[in-house]
């Protein structure tokens, strides 16, 4: 009998689901993909979710004799690599990418342009941090892990702090800049890849990364380095571009329809 596809538990819109569909339709695996709603109904915090991703968190793979629960040992699996075979460059170019906090860039930005925002924002996470107290309350078997992602998101309250934000945001701005700059230099001897010969899973986190420079408005930074210029667009030629759905801008009606689970 054929083994079962593996299931993606993915969001549209999440910037960490883009790299596991990017990494999955490059490494040529075919998978079983289910949306979960992570902004309405929250599905990332229901028990059952819980039970199989601890993290409360998208990407989500399900393979027939392990899960894995982070976007980079989902495209180290997909790219057919893993912490122990990898080679130094690729190891240097993820753990650079994963220090940096993503979402403190784009809901930052947001926070910092928006006045509305940095009202509904911080309320709306004082609300799932209590929720998560609650369910702590109500799970006793989950009770530790729900205790300990309230906590992350008591630290988001503080992080997004609509006096600190701005701060926030500039820095985290610069450091993407920066980070433009590096791969400009590593580009600029014209390789194809960011680690030659093969692309790899650094080309994956880095173009779901690119993607979110266009997304929050720093395409024209991009577009100022000609290496990384020309390197964006020709991952946007790679055939995986499209149907793994990496977003540049925001799709208001899309992302509804997500929600709604009819996206
Ligand atoms: N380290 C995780 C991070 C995953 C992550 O933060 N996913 C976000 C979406 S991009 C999420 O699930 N957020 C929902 C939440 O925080 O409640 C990974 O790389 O998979």
């Amino acid at each position: 009998m054929a083994e079962p596809k593996p299931r993606l538990y993915h969001a549209l819109s999440s910037y960490y689901s883009m790299i596991a569909r990017l990494a999955l339709i490059e490494g040529g695996i075919a998978y079983e993909p289910v949306v979960v709603d992570i902004h309405l109904r929250m599905v990332q915090q229901r028990p059952d979710y819980v039970r199989l991703n601890p993290n409360m968190t998208v990407p989500t793979l399900v393979l027939p004799d392990r899960v894995l629960d982070q976007s980079r040992d989902i495209a180290e699996y997909a790219l057919g690599v893993s912490e122990a075979t990898i080679d130094g460059d690729t190891k240097a170019w993820l753990d650079l990418h994963y220090g940096y906090p993503i979402e403190e860039l784009t809901f930052g930005g947001l926070l910092a342009r928006n006045p509305l925002a940095r009202i509904m924002i911080p309320r709306r996470l004082e609300s799932i941090h209590r929720r998560l107290l609650e369910r702590a309350a109500q799970t006793p078997d989950l009770a530790k892990i729900y205790e300990e992602r309230a906590a992350v998101f008591a630290e988001r309250v503080r992080a997004f702090d609509p006096a600190a934000v701005v701060q926030l945001a500039q820095k985290r701005r610069a450091e993407a800049i920066g980070f433009m700059d590096r791969l400009e230099q590593a580009l600029h001897d014209g390789r194809g890849v960011i680690v030659p010969p093969a692309y790899g899973a650094a080309d994956v986190v880095w173009t779901v990364f690119l993607a979110r420079m266009e997304f929050v408005g720093l395409g024209a930074e991009l577009q100022k380095r000609p290496a990384l210029g020309r390197y964006w667009r020709a991952m946007q030629a790679r055939p995986s571009f499209v149907p793994a759905d990496i977003w540049t801008k925001v799709h208001v009606f899309r992302l509804i329809g997500g929600m709604l689970g009819i996206g």
